[in-house]
């Protein structure tokens, strides 16, 4: 990442911007193009969807550049001046979860939130990584049904608060998925699919997570999945539009493709508000 790049930018004016995994904190968070996609979009509302700050990596080895220390500026500053920011921690940052309920320097910190959407209907935003126990065992757990299923969130929160008492981090996905490379697609297809399942419970149209650095806008049945990627790999983040679209826009500062980002735009079809116990199988998705 060059210092002496300079993205001209006209500055866009959008309703509502979803970004996660940053991963501050870790020399791998790409910071000048966040700054620089920052720079460019001014939203109603900018929803922070998890593993923002990275403080597993922080409690280890201290790494905080300036450039680091710029983002939150620049959020903070967008939140002063009339922004909403709404935090909702992920697991890198889920210190902040004991703060779910209050806010810092006008940011909200939530648990989960709820969106609600230029025709009115409802998007759940959550970070995801609720669902690793379900997704390391998606096999049995397909067998099993929906008791196990949610025996697995309840296991994953249990799994989480016990290893945080001895001081260990938790499972990582993307590690895991790395490891296995194999099976990589079929465990994002399980996250994907325990997402959306979710959602159908909860009433639902449309789900905003995280947490799988697999950024992607696709309906999945009756519910419009939106993945907001990172900011360590794909540099992406989702933007919804003042007309009620939502695009999901890859943003490479150091690259020509910050003239011309990739977009993909999608109008969330029409969906059923009925509740689905389990939402038919993914189509399968490259691992890029
Ligand atoms: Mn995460």
């Amino acid at each position: 990442m060059s210092d002496a790049h300079h993205n001209e930018c006209m500055l866009k004016t959008v309703k509502t911007l979803f970004i996660s995994d940053i991963h501050l904190g870790t020399r791998g968070c790409q910071a000048a193009a966040l700054l620089d996609f920052l720079k460019c979009h001014e939203a109603d509302t900018i929803y922070l969807v998890g593993d923002i700050v990275d403080g597993w990596r922080l409690k280890s080895s201290w790494y905080w550049p300036q450039l680091h220390n710029d983002i939150v500026q620049k959020i903070l500053r967008q939140a002063r001046k009339g922004t909403r920011v709404v935090y909702v921690p992920g697991n890198h940052d889920e210190f902040l979860r004991d703060y779910v309920g209050s806010s810092f320097g006008g940011i909200e910190i939530v648990e989960e939130a709820i969106h609600e959407m230029v025709d009115g209907r409802r998007m759940l935003i959550l970070h995801g990584d609720k669902f690793d126990t379900v997704v390391r065992n998606h096999k049995w757990l397909a067998v099993l049904g929906d008791w196990a299923y949610d025996f697995a969130i309840f296991l994953n929160r249990l799994i989480g608060f016990v290893r945080r008492q001895f001081g260990l981090s938790d499972w990582s996905f993307s590690a895991y998925a790395k490891n296995k490379v194999k099976q990589a697609v079929s465990f994002i297809s399980a996250f994907e699919e325990a997402v959306v399942a979710d959602a159908a419970r909860n009433g639902v149209c449309a789900v905003m997570c995280g947490h799988i650095h697999q950024p992607v806008i696709r309906q999945m049945g009756p519910i419009l999945y939106l993945n907001t990627g990172d900011w360590v790999e794909s540099c992406s983040a989702i933007v919804e539009h003042i007309d009620g679209t939502f695009e999901l826009v890859r943003w490479k500062a150091a690259t020509p493709q910050a003239q011309a980002p990739v977009r993909l735009t999608y109008q969330p079809a029409v969906c059923a508000v009925t509740a689905l116990s389990r939402v038919s199988h993914a189509p399968q998705n490259d691992f890029d």
